[in-house]
């Protein structure tokens, strides 16, 4: 394939000027970085004019899928009245008190109080202080210890990432945030050995249980964690571990976290994580779908328990940030939140094309590459295995996630890699005959991935 003018063009300065996210620079700029120019319901156009079915809704935010004029609309007529203005000094503005409103109706009854910023590791920052400060107020200012998983992610400022479970983010740049304790995360494909996955999930919660009763649990303040851990590689976690875990939690005083930045505005056919798993948190850390990722913008959800505290006894919180309830955001947001309700898009989800999607992804379990195969509302993930009866997982080297997104993409499919399993996010509102063409891509990436495998020996 010979490339573009604009393509070549585009990857030397990309090159020469852009240091990319979570990148191996030097890797990249050898290969030759892709070109996405544009897109449109769930497609992607790259710069050599590829259509690309995007499985991954963008960062796993673009649950209304592209080109949205109501959104684009939206957010035009609020930069036209009033681009900016803070929130900080005794001012507010039509759209963020709109937006406030409506995250109150579409959260769980606890919440009704809403702290805004601009992405889910600043949400996480904002509920680390607001949590310890809770607890300063509570008279209890021994509770400072933050629990969380191995594998989970929470973000990646300095403290997002100090909470969130990935070895590699720890090790570069100190990450100095102490009181952190990362407990085990609940994959029973990987780790569940002999048990069932029912004892496999009791078994985990009462882990981290044990972790804080080790620990002392007067001294822990909070357990954060995903509803479905996403980048860690989409675990949906057995039915009995959450109900535990969070009883354990209530039993012990500890506020619990639920981490919707993923499963948050309908991704798992409720409107929160949480809400699917049954769990009632106290604080939720919103992101990504709460604009549809039409531009920036994270929340935290702060329930009574705790606001009332805060509102009654405490002084000024000394924490906000200069895009908190940015008009633009917040106008995107509105029209994202009434589009997501008059569309019935959750319902949609969870009735419609969620159990259709799931249906035919979980077939792919009969696949000789497959390990698992799960989705819950269209959150879902397959395991790559050499060997599904015992469970093995190819060498960690020969990067088979990799090359089997490598490709996807070349099939015109987004599927994204955490290790050796492949993820999947689609915008909410993909139509049946999309779901048929992402699974006819998926299936045709797992064969050809399966015969380079075979070749390479890796697999019999
Ligand atoms: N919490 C969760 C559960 C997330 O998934 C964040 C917090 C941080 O949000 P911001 O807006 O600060 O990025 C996230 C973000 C990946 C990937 O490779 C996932 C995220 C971000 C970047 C890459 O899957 N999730």
């Amino acid at each position: 394939m010979t490339l573009s003018n604009l393509t070549t063009h585009l990857r030397q300065e990309d090159a020469a000027h852009h240091l990319h996210p979570f990148t191996n620079t030097r890797e990249l700029n050898g290969r030759g970085v892709r070109v996405i120019t544009k897109a449109s319901g769930v497609h992607l156009t790259d710069s050599e004019g590829h259509r690309i079915l995007d499985g991954m809704a963008g960062l796993w935010c673009m649950a209304l899928g592209y080109g949205r004029s109501e959104i684009v609309q939206a957010v035009t007529k609020q930069l036209e009245e009033l681009p900016y203005y803070n929130t900080f000094f005794n001012t507010t503005h039509p759209s963020v008190v709109e937006m406030s409103r409506l995250l109150s109706e579409v959260t769980p009854p606890q919440f009704n109080h809403f702290f805004f910023t601009g992405s889910g590791s600043e949400s996480n920052d904002t509920i680390l202080r607001m949590a310890a400060y809770y607890w300063d107020l509570m008279d209890q200012p021994e509770r400072k210890i933050f629990i969380s998983r191995r594998g989970g992610y929470h973000g990646s400022t300095v403290a997002a990432a100090a909470l969130g479970g990935f070895g590699s983010m720890h090790k570069q740049g100190g990450v100095p945030v102490g009181n952190i304790f990362h407990a085990p995360q609940p994959s029973w494909w990987e780790e569940g050995g002999d048990l069932s996955p029912e004892d496999f999930g009791r078994k985990v919660a009462n882990d981290t249980l044990a972790l804080i009763d080790g620990i002392g649990s007067k001294r822990v303040a909070a357990f954060i964690g995903e509803p479905i851990q996403g980048a860690g590689g989409v675990i949906i976690p057995p039915a009995t571990y959450w109900p535990t875990l969070a009883a354990g939690l209530k039993e012990r005083g500890i506020l619990l976290i639920s981490d919707e930045v993923i499963c948050g505005f309908g991704r798992t056919g409720n409107w929160f994580g949480c809400e699917t798993m049954g769990t009632e948190p106290d604080f939720m850390t919103m992101a990504k779908g709460i604009t549809s990722g039409y531009v920036p913008m994270g929340a935290v959800a702060v329930s009574d328990k705790v606001a009332d505290v805060l509102i009654a006894k405490g002084g000024e919180f000394a924490h906000g940030y200069t895009y908190s309830g940015h008009p633009a955001a917040c106008a995107a947001g509105v029209a994202v939140l009434n589009l997501l309700r008059t569309e019935k898009v959750i319902e949609r989800v969870r009735d419609d094309i969620g159990p259709y999607l799931q249906a035919k992804w979980r077939m792919l379990a009969d696949h000789p590459m497959v390990g698992e195969a799960v989705m819950t509302g269209m959150i879902g993930s397959i395991r790559l295995t050499p060997n599904k009866a015992s469970r093995a997982s190819f060498p960690e080297a020969a990067d088979v996630g990799m090359a089997t997104r490598n490709f996807s993409f070349d099939n015109g499919l987004v599927m994204r890699a955490v290790g050796d399993r492949m993820v999947l996010a689609p915008p909410l509102v993909l139509t049946h005959a999309e779901a048929d063409e992402l699974m006819e891509k998926a299936v045709r990436t797992l064969d050809m991935s399966m015969a380079a495998q075979r070749k390479a020996g890796l697999m019999a």
